[in-house]
């Protein structure tokens, strides 16, 4: 489903996010900017060498990308123009400021998109495979953080919520169906 917010299209649908042909991608990357499982490993097979090589860089000048930030390379070999590298949290309970870490990891890669001008940006499920955050709630803030940005700024165009299972999409389209 979508909705209109602004002169945003807000949606969610069920795909394969290294397949998307919006201007960005985002990857649910890990601090050290290196390939790993699950999306980053898809993405970084599918961005090759190229963007491999963007990331070596950015971990030289500043170590890699804490978590709640973002960082961007081009796409490589990808469809997408761009790729925004963004570190969820780690799932430990939920008393260690994992909302915070989360809403703000999402925030700063809404900022990066604006700040260079991408119209159209898919995300994944940040967090909620490896990272372990429970996908109810995880969905509830990813849509409804986004949906404050686009309240707040315009420029973006299109931003897709793109969910690999049936089960994670139907969460999703829950979340965007019921958020206020
Ligand atoms: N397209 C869309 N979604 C996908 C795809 C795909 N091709 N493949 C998997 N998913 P995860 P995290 C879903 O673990 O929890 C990595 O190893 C998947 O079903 O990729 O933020 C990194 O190196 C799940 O729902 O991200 C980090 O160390 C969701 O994407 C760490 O894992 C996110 O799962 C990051 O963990």
């Amino acid at each position: 489903m979508e909705k209109a917010i602004g002169e945003t299209r807000l949606g969610v649908l069920q795909g394969d996010i290294t397949q998307q042909t919006t201007e960005a991608i985002v990857n649910a990357a890990n601090s050290r900017l290196l390939g790993g499982g699950e999306v980053n490993g898809a993405i970084h097979r599918a961005g090759g060498p190229r963007m491999m090589a963007e990331c070596a860089r950015i971990r030289l000048r500043q170590g890699g990308c804490p978590p709640g930030e973002a960082v961007l390379t081009s796409g490589g070999n990808l469809k997408a123009k761009y790729v925004i590298h963004m570190v969820g949290p780690i799932w430990r309970g939920g008393n260690y400021g994992e909302e915070t870490v989360l809403r703000n990891a999402y925030l700063n890669s809404l900022r990066l998109a604006l700040a260079y001008k991408i119209k159209t940006i898919s995300f994944p499920s940040i967090s909620t495979g490896a990272y372990g955050y429970p996908i109810q709630e995880a969905s509830t803030i990813a849509i409804s953080v986004t949906k404050e940005f686009l309240q707040q700024y315009a420029g973006l165009a299109e931003v897709w919520f793109v969910l690999f299972s049936p089960e994670d999409f139907r969460v999703y389209n829950e979340a965007l169906r019921t958020c206020q």
